[in-house]
């Protein structure tokens, strides 16, 4: 596994959660996302999509899964899964971040190309992005589409004008692009420097995301200023022991000079998309 994540950039895992699992994750989903409409819903927990009347019930994200809700919780806790993440980053293992990126049948957002590591830039670049899917993700319902090896090619430019886009602002060479489709309980590790992107998801199914982001323990965030401590919020040990010492990548990490807070990825392509992501 750990050679194919470093000659590809990712692996793919099928059937990695067992149906029954895959069943209840779903539905404790549905439990989450009951009775929110884009007018009124917990916006500390949810985003919802923003195409939608004012009562419509089509959630974009769910924020940190892992830190609000069991279910999740003992899933990023597991040994299994952690034994998969000491194979590719080593036995000490920090913990990240989560989210579930919801893809509504007919209106699920567009994710443009980008690489993890530019949104929070690390000293080194052992850090993996784990992708769920809890529904059969093809190329209609907007699946993750690859470059496979563009992890060993360095950070791709993502700013304009000095400001970061959130998305990678270079041209980025389609026709290498692979989409990743598997079933529902599939899992993809996902080198933090890959570049990836998913289309808007125009079918009448779902495709429902859980992603989960670890990294070695002496990789430490880049102050950013105000943006660390929220990037951080959630990060606990997941497993060996605290560093003693940072680890540095030779090499240049770009720093993102961020134009405004915004709430998610989705939120800072779409400024991008409508050129408002170069001023505060
Ligand atoms: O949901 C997807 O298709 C990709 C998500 C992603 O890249 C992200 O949320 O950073």
């Amino acid at each position: 596994m750990r050679e194919e994540y470093e000659r590809q950039g990712y692996c793919v895992r099928e059937g990695f959660l067992p149906p029954a699992e895959v069943a209840a994750l779903r539905e404790e989903i549905e439990r989450i996302c009951e009775g929110a409409t884009l007018a009124r819903h917990d916006a500390a927990r949810l985003e919802m999509e923003p195409d939608q009347e004012p009562g419509g019930t089509k959630v974009r994200r769910i924020y940190e899964p892992c830190t609000y809700y069991e279910r999740f919780r003992r899933l990023s806790d597991s040994s299994r899964l952690l034994d998969a993440v000491e194979e590719l980053l080593g036995p000490n293992l920090t913990f990240h971040y989560s989210k579930i990126n919801m893809k509504p049948p007919t209106i699920g957002s567009v994710v443009d190309w980008h690489q993890d590591l530019s949104y929070y830039p690390l000293t080194n670049t052992d850090s993996v992005s784990i992708l769920f899917y809890l529904d059969d993700a093809d190329r209609a319902n907007g699946c993750l589409q690859v470059i496979p090896g563009a992890h060993r090619e360095g950070m791709l430019d993502h700013t304009r004008d000095g400001w970061f886009q959130g998305r990678i602002t270079a041209p980025v060479d389609e026709s290498r692009a692979v989409p990743l489709e598997a079933a529902a309980g599939s899992v993809i590790f996902m080198h933090c420097t890959m570049p990836h992107a998913s289309a808007p998801n125009r079918s009448s199914r779902a495709r429902r995301t859980l992603i989960l982001s670890y990294r070695a323990a002496d990789a430490f965030p880049i102050y950013l200023g105000d943006m660390t401590p929220r990037a951080e919020a959630h990060v606990r040990q997941a497993r060996g022991e605290p560093a003693a010492c940072a680890r540095c990548s030779p090499g240049r990490i770009p720093i993102p000079r961020y134009p405004r807070e915004t709430k998610s990825l989705y939120e800072l392509q779409e400024l991008s998309r409508g050129g408002q992501a170069g001023a505060r």
